[in-house]
């Protein structure tokens, strides 16, 4: 695994934040030395879509990346299950592909190269949107997280992780401060911290908890709970009612 130093050197101006080949060569070390509990909300992810994916029906990853939660999934599932794995990046989708054709099969894997805004969702019993909503455009979150639901089955099961943001100012500072000394106790210099929020300045826009609440309430799942949360990272899970 690529160690990520793509902020390490100082840059005259830090452009907006894209996922091309460069972060693909360092995701993995990248995400897991940024996102406090990216591991537990991973193993977590695998064990509640063993639980709710139901045989011949369909499982999405939105914003699948290279597979983290796709490929341990396809082995956990019914094998008549497929599961679709989405993401808009080239790149991504490309080195997604390859690793998948280097693993052995589980179940039958959809990898789909789109914005998640653009994709039907139909038939399905479990979803899961790790560390993506951030990045969709924030007046597109709500017609998207109503797509989801009305393309779940009742009983199924939509699982929400997301950097979050706190109302008051307070909570807020002590929550950046937290992850950026997480960040430091992971090898990131102050440099590389400063130049990665600034990147992501404008392209990864947090909400607070009380909104995705809100949202997931008006697309119509019936229970949300709030499951983990370690700083200003967090996930759901939504559940659709049963019939
Ligand atoms: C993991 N879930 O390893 N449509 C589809 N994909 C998108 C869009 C969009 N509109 N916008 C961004 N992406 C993964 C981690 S990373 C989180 C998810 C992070 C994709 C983008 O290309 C990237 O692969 C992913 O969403 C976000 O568990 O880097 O913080």
């Amino acid at each position: 695994m690529q160690k990520d130093r793509i902020f390490a050197k100082p840059m005259q101006s830090v452009g907006d934040f894209v996922f091309d080949e460069r972060v693909v060569e360092v995701f993995p070390d990248m995400i897991a030395r940024s996102v406090p509990g990216y591991s537990s909300v991973l193993a977590m992810t695998v064990e509640l879509a063993e639980q709710f994916a139901l045989p011949n029906t369909n499982v999405y990853d939105l914003g699948c990346s290279l597979g983290a939660a796709t490929l341990p999934i396809a082995h956990r599932i019914p094998h008549d299950a497929v599961v679709y794995a989405v993401d808009s990046s080239p790149a991504m989708i490309a080195a997604l592909k390859e690793k998948i054709a280097n693993s052995p099969a589980g179940c039958r894997i959809e990898v789909v190269q789109q914005d998640i805004s653009q994709i039907e969702i139909h038939n399905a019993s479990f979803v899961v949107m790790n560390f993506t909503m951030q990045f969709i455009s924030p007046n597109a979150r709500d017609a998207l997280v109503c797509k989801i639901a009305e393309g779940m089955l009742p009983g199924g099961v939509f699982v929400l992780s997301e950097k979050i943001n706190f109302d008051d100012e307070s909570q807020q500072n002590l929550m950046t401060l937290l992850h950026h000394a997480f960040k430091k106790a992971h090898g990131y210099s102050d440099l590389e911290i400063a130049q990665k929020r600034s990147a992501l300045e404008k392209t990864l826009l947090p909400e607070t908890l009380r909104e995705h609440t809100r949202r997931l309430e008006n697309a119509g799942f019936s229970t949300i709970s709030p499951w983990f949360q370690c700083f200003n990272f967090a996930s759901f899970i939504a559940a659709k009612a049963s019939d």
